[in-house]
Parts: C-alpha cells; structure tokens; sequence
C-alpha cells in the first residue's frame, strides 16, 4: 500500500492489482448484466433523482445501448454494499481518512460495433461544484474497477502521468466528451505530450485509482467483446458539502432513506423522474440543424 500511496501522489494514478477477487467479479458481472438488462426497459435516457440511465439508439449498432448507469446502489442490493466494500476503505483511508462520502457510482459499457464507446481527454474536476468541495487534488480519490480485462482494443482508460499537477486545462470543453475527438494540438497547447499518455491496461478485479486533475480519456472499443468498467469516487467527508456517505468513523455505511443530490445541482428544482430529451448525439445534432 505505501507504493499506492505514493504514485498515486506523484503520478496521479496507481493500479491495485487483485483488489477484488475471481469469485467477486464473476458476482460483480452478474450483476452489472442484470442492471444492463433493466437499462433496456428504458426507450432513451433516464433519470430519478442520482439514479441515470444513459440510453440511446446507436447508429452503428443499430440497436439500443446503455454506455452509463449511476447510482445503480438504488436498485441494486448486492452493488449498494459493493461501494463501502471494507477492501475500498483499505485503499482510500490513508488519502482520505475514516470519515468518507461518495459522490460518483458510475457502471459504463463500451458495447461492441457501437460508435460512441470513447471519451475526449478531460479532467474529472470539470464535472464538479467546486463550492461544495475543498481541495480537491488531495480530498478526493476516483476508482474504476475492471470487470472485464481492460485492453488498448477495448478501450482501456488512458492517462497523462503527473498531469494532475498542472491545475484545471480546460480540454475538450466544446460540448460532450463523447462526441469528436482531442486533437494532438490541444495536448499540446495544455503543455502535454500527446506520446506520453499511458494506457492503464489490467485484470478483472484490478482498481485504477487516478484523481480529478489527472488528464485521461479513452479509445473506442474495437473488440468483439464487453467493456464494462465501474467507477466510484470518494471524498473526505470534512472537505465536502456533498455525497452519499460511504464509510463514517471507518464502518461502511448504507444508504439512507432519501438520496442525497451528488453532482447533478438541477436535481433540487426537478428530481425526476423523467425522460432526457435532449440527445447529444452528432446524428441528432444534424437533424437538429
Ligand atoms: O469509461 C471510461 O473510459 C472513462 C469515462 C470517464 O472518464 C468519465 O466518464 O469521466
Ligand atoms: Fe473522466
């Protein structure tokens, strides 16, 4: 664990290798297909309150995807103790200490012949109220659990080591990270070099854990089979306003009654649950012309 600690801090990223076992993932997969298949139910996106959906019709797969679920710990029993597993406080106490809240609980699938399996280099940071959180280099931690083996093919998660030192860039801020691409240029004028990004290649059961500056992104899913990635990002809970609590004075800690808004601050004024009409698609953006 002291090495995780310290690349983590030094190069913005770490792979626990084994975190979860053989028998857990092959548990974990079980469940993620069972999600996946109520995702279909839905006709395009859905949302109740953190619960999400991510549901469209894609134009090279010509059948309906779901690339994201959030909060599934909501429908799921086995995924809700998942989240505060004792194993993920091992990792994250010693960056966050005993007293934790989760602010993301995201599964995504990159499903095979589908166009939109990848995602514009970026930092995490961009997607949160930074009101609500304090020192966000060093209060919070992302990890995305391999469920399946995780490969340059299928579109691993790819990263610039050490540039979680480089503050906020402001890449791929030009709409939705899951439409174009980052050209070298842009790597470039944000003091990167596009030859150094690293592909963080693993197992099932291996955690990556990179940080809310680390610049990552990652390649559309070539391969003929799944992608399925989960990720769950943790925060100290002194440094918060936000998230579900994960672990309180070190005991893993369920969900309570309510849900309690994460990221998404429009949920206050309409928690849902309703349907998404708008569709980032570049398909529908031309019919939208
Ligand atoms: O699933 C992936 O490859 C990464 C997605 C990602 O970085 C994000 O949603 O912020
Ligand atoms: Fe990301």
């Amino acid at each position: 664990m002291p090495n995780i600690v310290e690349q983590l801090r030094t190069e913005g990223y770490a792979i626990v290798r084994g975190f979860f076992a053989p028998e857990d993932m092959q548990r974990v997969g079980a469940e993620v297909d069972r999600v996946y298949r109520e995702g279909l139910r839905h006709h395009a996106t859905y949302r109740d309150r953190n619960l999400l959906f991510e549901v469209l019709d894609d134009p090279h797969a010509r059948r309906r995807v779901v690339l994201q679920a959030h909060w599934t710990a909501w429908i799921n029993p086995y995924l809700e103790s998942l989240r505060r597993d004792p194993r993920y406080l091992r990792v994250l106490e010693p960056f966050l200490g005993a007293d934790i809240r989760q602010m993301t609980h995201q599964i995504h699938w990159k499903p095979p012949g589908a166009k939109y399996t990848f995602y514009r280099y970026h930092q995490d940071a961009r997607f949160r109220n930074a009101a609500a959180t304090r020192n966000m280099l060093e209060s919070t931690v992302t990890t995305g659990l391999a469920i399946d083996p995780q490969t340059a093919e299928n579109g691993a998660l790819r990263i610039f080591p050490r540039s979680h030192l480089r503050g906020y860039l402001g890449l791929s801020e030009d709409g939705t990270i899951m439409t174009g691409e980052t050209p070298d240029e842009a790597l470039q004028r944000a003091g990167l070099d596009p030859q150094a990004a690293v592909t963080c290649e693993m197992q099932p059961g291996d955690l990556l854990l990179w940080t809310l500056y680390t610049v990552h992104g990652s390649g559309p899913n070539r391969s003929c089979g799944e992608r399925r990635f989960m990720i769950n990002s943790y925060v100290r809970a002194a440094d918060s306003e936000r998230g579900e609590w994960a672990f309180r004075n070190g005991v893993s800690t369920p969900l309570g009654p309510e849900p309690e808004i994460c990221k998404y601050e429009q949920l206050r004024e309409r928690p849902g649950p309703f349907y998404v009409e708008d569709d980032w698609t570049e398909e529908a953006q031309a019919g939208q012309r």
